[in-house]
């Protein structure tokens, strides 16, 4: 179900750092700390700016939000499900079309983005139309890293996310 307004958008922004395995081992710390001081290790992947501009219906929706990664290894973004909609798609827009997107690489230190005229996450047939305000929860698999869920808050048709320039298209 859609959930309203109401519900925990603080909970959109989500990091998945890297898991301190359970061993307590003061050396294996000491050498994870190390690894992250210096850049490398695995990839920590976290979501930001999430939103879909409200739909006309809630057949078709379009899913933006940027993913960034501050751990030394790469990761792939493979798969988008969602308990509120009955597909997600990850698109590219080409000109005057669009086509799937198999995955979508986040590098290490580095971001990809969902964005407005770029890659876009194609919704269809969500459990009713939303309205502003309301939630849509997105399941976000990754190759290395699991499974994110984000709450993505439903904005007005307008709206452009902080932070996002005038460079990018339409
Ligand atoms: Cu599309």
């Amino acid at each position: 179900m859609i959930r309203p307004r109401t519900a925990a958008v603080g909970a959109a922004v989500l990091t998945v750092a890297a898991t301190l395995a359970g061993c307590g081992s003061p050396g294996g710390t000491d050498r994870l700390s190390a690894r992250l001081a210096t850049g490398e290790g695995p990839a920590r992947i976290s979501v930001s700016d999430p939103y879909i501009p409200l739909p006309a219906a809630p057949s078709m929706a379009a899913g933006y939000l940027t993913l960034s990664n501050a751990g030394g290894t790469a990761d792939r973004l493979v798969k988008v499900a969602s308990p509120d909609a009955r597909t997600v798609t990850m698109h590219r827009s080409t000109a005057g079309s669009m086509e799937p997107l198999k995955d979508l690489e986040v590098p290490a230190h580095g971001t990809a983005a969902f964005s407005r005229g770029g890659n876009h996450l194609m919704i269809t047939g969500l459990d009713r139309r939303p309205a502003v305000g309301d939630t849509v929860e997105l399941e976000l698999t990754f190759a290395g890293s699991g499974t994110i869920a984000v709450r993505v808050p439903i904005k007005p048709l307008t709206y452009r996310p902080p932070g996002a320039g005038t460079a990018s298209g339409s």
